[in-house]
């Protein structure tokens, strides 16, 4: 446990986040811990989105006056702060979406479209959410490419042996999650992408859980796209990423049309603008890209890597503290896993859990956490989950823990 002993002065970053000091219900404490749905944010991200708005306010990419000049070269500066907060090569790698769902959806539209054919196949896994498979699910639906899934365990671990047998049928894609936002399962990303390069696939990782949590590298990785959203690493909502490696993107053609994406329009044709512009169609989120730009600067001042050891230490005594509640089963017991837990409580619905939970003003969510064939798979119709960030304690896993011994006790 020593080794896993983070350094980070919880206390001190829990007062950089407003919404951590108020009081919930009949005034008591706000114990936070919905954070793979989306984290809370800190002064440093509402503050930098308030000051572009007060005092720097134009449209980027196109007035020559000061503020379009301050206003563009704020977001060009987020961009490459963001592309070397996951070691791109290259801001051009960086392109700005909606979030990891449209980030997706814009590989699926884009490369997708214009390279998968009827007969083809792709490989996904039974963990992913939903948005790493409806826009497949789609795609697939108009050219008739085949889907195929690694399996999951019932300790919430994929199955890799026949992963490795899908890699010999020649799969021209391998899209997964980073880490599971329902088992907090972090997958072997390093070498599933490597045996899926060996097969001749792509990989798009789903790093909407990885990305807040850990260190990533997507040059150790060696991710051919990589997807994210601002708002689950203390950023705004409304901002999201697609990274890929530059001769990818290069290749692809756009998703979406319109101003910022072109160089030359003619009546019945156009050229398409330089990387990343050419996937960055219209007004994009200004203030967003601003407010995630102050997101990634706030999370390397305190460090991913103490992050990453604060919440394993959240993680392993979080498992044996849930271990002593009766009738509660949580599903996800990877080896390599995140500061998440899904549980059942036996003989409780899920909401009722979550309802008793918020009435103690502890925040969890209960549902099927956007991965309903996983909960198919477990035969559970929906759990409760609480997901742990870096501004929560070991005190607020007491707190749930006891929480729960409640829930016991009124459903008893
Ligand atoms: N992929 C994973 C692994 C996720 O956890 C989520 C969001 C997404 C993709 C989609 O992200 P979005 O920003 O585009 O919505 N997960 C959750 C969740 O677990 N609870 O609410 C959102």
């Amino acid at each position: 446990m020593d080794q896993l002993e983070a350094k980070l002065d919880i206390q001190k970053i829990k007062a950089d986040f407003p919404t951590l000091k108020r009081k919930v219900r009949s005034n008591l404490d706000l114990i936070y811990l919905d954070s793979a749905a989306t984290s809370q944010k800190p002064n440093e991200v509402l503050e930098a989105m308030d000051h572009y708005y007060r005092h720097s306010n134009a449209n980027i990419h196109r007035g020559i006056h000061t503020l379009a000049e301050e206003a563009t070269a704020q977001y060009e500066g987020a961009r490459q702060r963001i592309a070397k907060f996951i070691h791109a090569a290259h801001s051009r790698e960086i392109v700005f979406t909606r979030n990891t769902t449209e980030s997706i959806n814009l590989v699926a539209n884009s490369w997708g479209r214009s390279t998968l054919q009827a007969g083809d196949m792709i490989v996904l896994t039974e963990m992913e959410h939903h948005s790493n498979l409806v826009p497949w699910q789609l795609l697939a639906s108009q050219i008739g490419f085949k889907l195929e899934f690694i399996p999951v365990d019932a300790t919430g671990v994929l199955d890799l042996d026949v992963y490795r047998q899908l890699l010999e049928q020649a799969p021209k894609l391998v899209a997964f999650t980073h880490m599971s936002n329902v088992l907090g399962t972090i997958n072997p990303a390093k070498e599933m992408i490597a045996a899926a390069h060996q097969a001749g696939a792509l990989v798009l990782l789903d790093g909407a859980q990885s990305v807040p949590h850990l260190p990533v590298d997507v040059q150790e990785l060696d991710a051919d796209f990589l997807a994210f959203s601002g708002h689950k690493m203390c950023g705004p909502t409304g901002i999201g990423v697609l990274y890929g490696k530059e001769e990818l993107l290069d290749r692809m053609p756009p998703f979406l049309g319109g101003g910022d994406m072109i160089k030359k329009v003619y009546l019945r044709s156009f050229t398409p603008n330089d990387l990343p512009h050419k996937f960055e169609a219209g007004t994009p989120a200004i203030a967003e890209v601003i407010g995630l730009g102050a997101a990634v600067d706030y999370l390397n001042a305190v460090g991913m890597e103490q992050i990453a050891l604060h919440e394993q230490e959240i993680m392993h005594y979080g498992a044996k503290q849930l271990a002593k509640v009766p009738g509660l089963r949580v599903y996800g017991s990877a080896e390599q896993k995140g500061a998440v837990f899904s549980f059942t409580v036996e003989g409780v619905h899920p909401h009722d859990v979550s309802q008793v939970l918020d009435d103690l003003g502890i925040a969890v969510r209960a549902g099927h956490h956007c991965a309903m064939p996983l909960h198919e798979k477990y035969g559970l119709p929906a759990t409760t989950r609480a997901s742990f960030y870096l501004y929560n304690t070991l005190d607020e896993v007491n707190k749930l823990a006891e929480g729960l011994l409640h829930v016991n006790k009124l459903f008893a």
